[in-house]
């Protein structure tokens, strides 16, 4: 049954702050926290996490990262004067102690280690730790970047020792390159470090030559240091998820790890003083959705930096939220990466070539960078505020984010059961029992030639279903599963319905065998995608892509290849209202692919997804809607393999061919 999300928070983390005049200290405020915990009891998020106590990390654990001697210089900052602790500060760069920074720190640790704790235990499925001071810059001995100690650093490690983990997979979406995590693990193999990061070609601060895409990590670590930097400001929402589909996820999927660590620094949303990117808070809730598949689910998200109070909170309340299972968001703006970022991302994929399989399968070249072409399609909001009043940007993060909160309703899964099978339903899970009414049953098939299927099944299935579909769309119902004795009419009666309803953009995705196929082509208003073992009849076009996909038969499984390099990309360029998910017969899939499908989409279309199964197949269904009510992340999916050359050519030419019309699939800037 579904585990719940940890909260780790404590107000006396707010004890400690800046003493005395730096402007580049300035920025790190107690206000980040509280701020951060306020808006989270606003949207009402604590009450439905499990708090977790902090505690104060050991000399131990600290040691786990840090030199004794090191430890005893922070030790020895409580009971400096002020005078003294500026001495201490200014020995390192961009750092402050205050009397009470050592007992936070170790709070701030102690926290996320019982987050860690909490996860691996089994007691919650994943959570938040929401800790200052952070972490990822911090040294063996040396504090940096207002970090003290290497929270998730020694979370890696302290999870190694403690729970015996061989891969751990550290995602660093901070603004900031966590160079700190980097010379901690860039010679070891059972860590795979992420960082994207500002870089503007080095000017931007830690202005390290190791922070570049070129920095692969060393001997015995090789391949296991991705960084991703970007050399423009105002990245925003589809670089972020551009960065994520095409570098990061397909090597974290081939690594397979056991847990998730996000350094989750929010100075890369929009606003912040620090990035001056621009992604938008729910673009976290897309970013923390996109982990969720990995390690069972395991996922750890410890707060690093984040400098727009307004920004930062909203953007916690999306990772919170995200966490706890509730549908994401629509991603708002324009679906085109930038041409810096892609630059970037083809760079950082052709680094990494050598180390890959699923990289090395593709040909990648690397790219001049110059530091003028391209920039962001994306305006630069904190550009036009900057001079201007801050609390209008704040009302504008405001209203947006009501804008995208639809209001809660009684928000849950629809099953579609043949009768008496309803024991099979995950609990909390409505069996839908009203079938609609005969007249509507009959307009809904018409022109749809439903003759081999019998009388009962056709009111009890396509009745109940069209029921379901009235609920999705009129948003009284979350998503659904429909067990259905023919999934091919099925799923034709509901793409029509849905349009009759007025859904303007349906993706329809269907794995197996389909009874007639008619042709997408022309009609905008659907983009069909069919996933089959044999080679499709019909040559692919812009709204009607049929792919070819076979894995070679034994227990792992290539599939997130193909989840990610089109079928992600297609629908997130393509943003659909409605997600139609159908299974036939004689699929080149397994289960378990068709499992991650459903999580994975439900990415798009606020998750409103209907899926619709073979009835012979209850095990399929009961998997699909524990996976759409949110409580299915315990899943784990791997081991995963390298899909065939076959498989990735075939792929590869839809890419080409389609990505002027589908931008999300472009991986490459040149
Ligand atoms: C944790 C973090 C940033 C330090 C910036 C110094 N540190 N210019 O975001
Ligand atoms: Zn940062």
């Amino acid at each position: 049954m579904a585990l719940g999300t940890a909260l780790v928070y404590d107000e006396e983390m707010t004890t400690y702050k800046l003493l005395w005049d730096d402007p580049e200290c300035a920025i790190e405020v107690p206000e980040r926290l509280s701020k951060s915990y306020e808006r989270l009891q606003h949207y009402h998020l604590v009450e439905r996490c499990v708090r977790l106590p902090v505690r104060e990390a050991s000399e131990e654990e600290i040691t786990l990262v840090h030199s004794p001697d090191y430890l005893d210089v922070v030790k020895s900052t409580q009971t400096m004067n002020e005078e003294e602790l500026r001495t201490t500060s200014k020995k390192y760069v961009a750092a402050y102690f205050h009397q009470n920074s050592y007992r936070c720190a170790k709070l701030s640790l102690g926290g996320t280690l019982q987050l860690v704790d909490a996860v691996l235990s089994g007691e919650v499925q994943n959570g938040m730790a929401l800790v200052r001071p952070p972490g990822h810059h911090s040294q063996r001995d040396q504090s940096n970047g207002f970090c003290v100690f290497n929270n998730v650093a020694i979370a890696a490690k302290y999870a190694q020792k403690k729970y015996n983990l061989q891969r751990i997979l550290i995602v660093d979406w901070d603004v900031h390159h966590g160079q700190g995590i980097q010379y901690i693990f860039e010679d070891d193999p059972s860590v795979l470090y992420f960082s994207w990061h500002r870089y503007e070609h080095k000017i931007f601060w830690p202005n390290l030559t190791e922070s570049d895409y070129d920095c692969v990590g060393k001997g015995q670590g090789t391949g296991f240091n991705i960084n991703l930097p970007w050399n423009k400001i105002g990245i925003g929402n589809a670089d972020y998820i551009a960065a994520f589909l095409h570098v990061l996820l397909p090597l974290a999927f081939e690594f397979d790890p056991e847990l998730v660590l996000v350094s989750s620094g929010y100075d890369s949303g929009i606003g912040d003083p620090e990035g001056r990117m621009n992604a938008t808070p729910e673009c976290f809730s897309h970013l923390t959705h996109l982990l969720t598949n990995l390690a069972g689910g395991k996922l750890c998200v410890v707060l690093e930096g984040g400098y727009h109070l307004t920004s930062l909170s909203e953007s916690v309340c999306m990772t919170v939220r995200t966490l706890l299972g509730d549908a994401v968001p629509r991603l708002s703006g324009d679906m085109t990466p930038c041409h810096s970022a892609l630059e970037s991302i083809q760079n950082v994929r052709t680094a990494h070539t050598p180390y890959w399989q699923c990289l090395s399968v593709d040909e990648t070249k690397l790219v001049q960078q110059c530091s003028t072409k391209g920039s962001s399609t994306l305006e630069l909001p904190y550009e036009q505020q900057e001079s201007a009043d801050t609390a209008r940007f704040d009302r504008l993060i405001e209203s947006h984010m009501k804008n995208i909160l639809s209001p809660a309703p009684p928000f849950r899964t629809s099953a579609v059961t043949p009768d008496g099978n309803t024991f099979i339903i995950p609990a909390g899970v409505h069996v839908e029992d009203q079938a609609a009414p005969r007249e509507q049953i009959d307009a809904a098939c018409s022109g749809i030639s439903m003759s081999h299927l019998k009388e009962g099944h056709l009111v009890h299935s396509v009745g109940k279903m069209l029921t379901v579909i009235n609920k999705l769309v009129k948003k009284q119902t979350k998503n659904a599963v429909v067990l259905s004795p023919s999934t091919s009419l099925s799923a034709a009666v509901a793409l029509q319905t849905s349009l009759n309803l007025g859904i303007e953009r349906v993706l329809y995705v269907h794995v197996g065998d389909l009874d007639s196929e008619r042709d997408f082509e022309n009609d905008q208003k659907t983009l069909f995608v069919k996933i089959c073992g044999d080679q499709p009849s019909k040559v692919f076009s812009k709204y009607h892509v049929s792919l070819k996909w076979k894995d070679t038969p034994d227990e792992s499984s290539s599939f997130f290849y193909l989840v990610l390099q089109i079928l992600l990309p297609l629908a997130y360029s393509y943003q659909p209202d409605f997600i139609l998910l159908s299974a036939g017969s004689n699929r080149s899939v397994g289960n378990r692919d068709i499992l991650l499908l459903s999580n994975m989409l439900q990415v798009l279309a606020e998750g409103c997804i209907l899926a619709i199964i073979p009835d012979t197949e209850p095990e399929l269904a009961v998997g699909i809607s524990s996976s759409l009510a949110g409580c299915s992340t315990a899943m784990h999916y791997g081991p995963y393999k390298c899909p065939t050359k076959e498989c990735v050519n075939a792929l590869k030419e839809i890419q080409r061919a389609l990505q002027e019309d589908w931008r999300m699939l472009r991986n490459y800037a040149a």
